[in-house]
């Protein structure tokens, strides 16, 4: 099996957290790229070029992060990890949340490397900030609804809260029902393990 990732991506980080959950071995599974080295194994597993992507043993490629982290737990953990999350069509809706806060995160990022070239549109900008504004508000407000025990959701959730601290620390969104959920695992080994870098 091998999991192709990059050490920014907050989407393959979600993956490497839950390899290390099912205690997998990540040093004989990870395989470190970045997307736009067009690497020829990785682009035939997913010919989307996007991080992450796994390869099975039984050599099928896999892809996007959230089905990845289900098959990974699925697979080698009985699906404990995503099992509260399952059940309720609220908590699957929340995951999307914090899904769709990823993307517009990681647009909001690439908004400013346009701005190197001269390219940031004002229009998209105040658009990516008003989404993170009301996703991470909404966010704060289902809080209460968070199941007891580690699982998928909170993969997410630690993934995007690093990566605003990693890309966006000059904006300050995050409610403190979110921040509390965090810091209940945020010293687990996985998570600790996979901070995210340049
Ligand atoms: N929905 C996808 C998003 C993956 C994604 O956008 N990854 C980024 C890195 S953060 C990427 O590989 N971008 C390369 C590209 O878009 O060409 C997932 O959850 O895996």
């Amino acid at each position: 099996m091998k999991l192709f990732y990059s050490t920014a991506s907050p989407y393959a980080r979600t993956a490497q957290i839950v390899l290390r959950e099912v205690n997998l071995d990540p040093k004989s599974i990870e395989v470190q790229t970045h997307p736009f080295d067009n690497n020829v194994e990785f682009l035939k597993a997913n010919p989307l070029g996007k991080v992450p992507c796994l390869i099975t043993d039984k050599d099928d490629g896999i892809f996007d992060s959230e089905v990845i982290c289900q098959y990974l737990d699925a697979e080698f953990n009985q699906g404990k990890l995503w099992q509260p999350v399952q059940s309720s069509w609220a908590l699957r809706t929340t995951y999307s949340l914090t899904s769709g806060l990823l993307d517009l995160a990681v647009a909001r990022r690439q908004e400013i490397m346009r701005d190197g070239d001269g390219l940031k549109s004002d229009f998209w900008w105040q658009r990516f900030n008003d989404g993170l504004r009301r996703g991470f508000e909404e966010l704060e407000n289902r809080m209460t609804l968070m199941p007891d025990g580690f699982n998928l959701l909170d993969i997410n959730l630690a993934c995007l809260i690093d990566y605003m601290a990693f890309r966006h620390s000059d904006l300050d969104c995050i409610g403190s029902q979110v921040m509390s959920r965090f810091q209940l695992f945020q010293n687990r080994p996985s998570i600790k393990q996979t901070q995210p870098s340049d």
